[in-house]
């Protein structure tokens, strides 16, 4: 690590602070571009704990940039992971306030529901599907807090890789009920299709998204607990949304789920 501890309690509640009060922010490296991973990760850790001390709970983590769109869009050539907190969901059908957001964007998502722990180092798509419980569709609200979206890798993990909103709904399937690779999706924006995809574009499997961040998580010393909800990460590219939208995520058989952005 490069930073001391006070910089990451600083650089933490400067971002949260962004977070709550939808302010955008420069990039941090570009104040302390010797931030290095374990940094980064440490800030995000940081931010984790502030909720926690204001009652919030975890309810489960994000894998971030896990599809060639995401990547080329963001410009970036690695996955990120980041967690989910309570606050961050919204009810099926419901209206995301954008008031309380800078810029938000929103991604296709397969989410995974754990019925047991997952624990790497060793995690590969065959344990991540015999310790998943079900998979539904899932709508992730991304809201970068640096200015126009523009930022580093590690910079993004400090800033709990954009997390912000999410809503998870449909028809919950066994895993074992679905092929992930070949499951197809349509994003609907205020009733017309604008985006497509299968599951296949993350990583080749959705699954393998979680078998990374359990070995991520593994490797610091912590694990993906039973019950927790995981978005595996878009699908396609990001899609900005204003007051006014609706979103609908149809995923093939798995329903569909959406939101109303006011
Ligand atoms: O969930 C994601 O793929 C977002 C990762 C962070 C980068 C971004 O804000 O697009
Ligand atoms: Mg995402």
């Amino acid at each position: 690590m490069s930073l001391d501890q006070s910089t990451i309690d600083n650089l933490a509640a400067h971002l949260e602070t962004c977070e709550l009060e939808a302010r955008d922010t420069a990039k941090i490296t570009d104040e302390y571009p010797e931030m290095d991973w374990d940094d980064a990760y440490a800030i995000q850790d940081r931010i984790r704990q502030r909720k926690l001390a204001r009652g919030e709970r975890i309810v489960g983590f994000k894998a971030g940039l896990t599809s060639h769109a995401k990547m080329k869009q963001m410009g970036v050539a690695t996955p990120c992971f980041g967690f989910l907190a309570d606050s961050f969901a919204l009810p099926e059908g419901g209206e995301c306030k954008v008031s309380e957001l800078i810029h938000p964007k929103v991604e296709p998502e397969i989410a995974f529901v754990t019925r047991t722990a997952l624990q790497g180092p060793g995690c590969h798509i065959g344990t991540v599907l015999a310790a998943i419980d079900f998979v539904m569709p899932g709508i992730e609200v991304i809201d970068s807090r640096y200015r126009d979206f523009k930022f580093d890798l590690k910079s993004v993990v400090a800033d709990n890789t954009s997390a912000v909103r999410f809503v998870v709904g449909g028809r919950p399937l066994p895993v074992a009920e679905v092929d992930l690779r070949t499951v197809g999706i349509v994003l609907e924006k205020n009733g017309q299709p604008v985006l497509f995809g299968a599951g296949a574009a993350v990583l080749g499997h959705p699954a393998a998204a979680i078998a990374m961040l359990a070995n991520h998580l593994g490797a610091r010393g912590e694990h993906i607990p039973a019950g927790s909800l995981i978005l595996s990460g878009g699908i396609t590219e990001a899609v900005a949304v204003q007051a006014g939208d609706a979103i609908t995520l149809r995923v093939q058989g798995m329903g569909s789920v959406g939101l109303r952005f006011v």
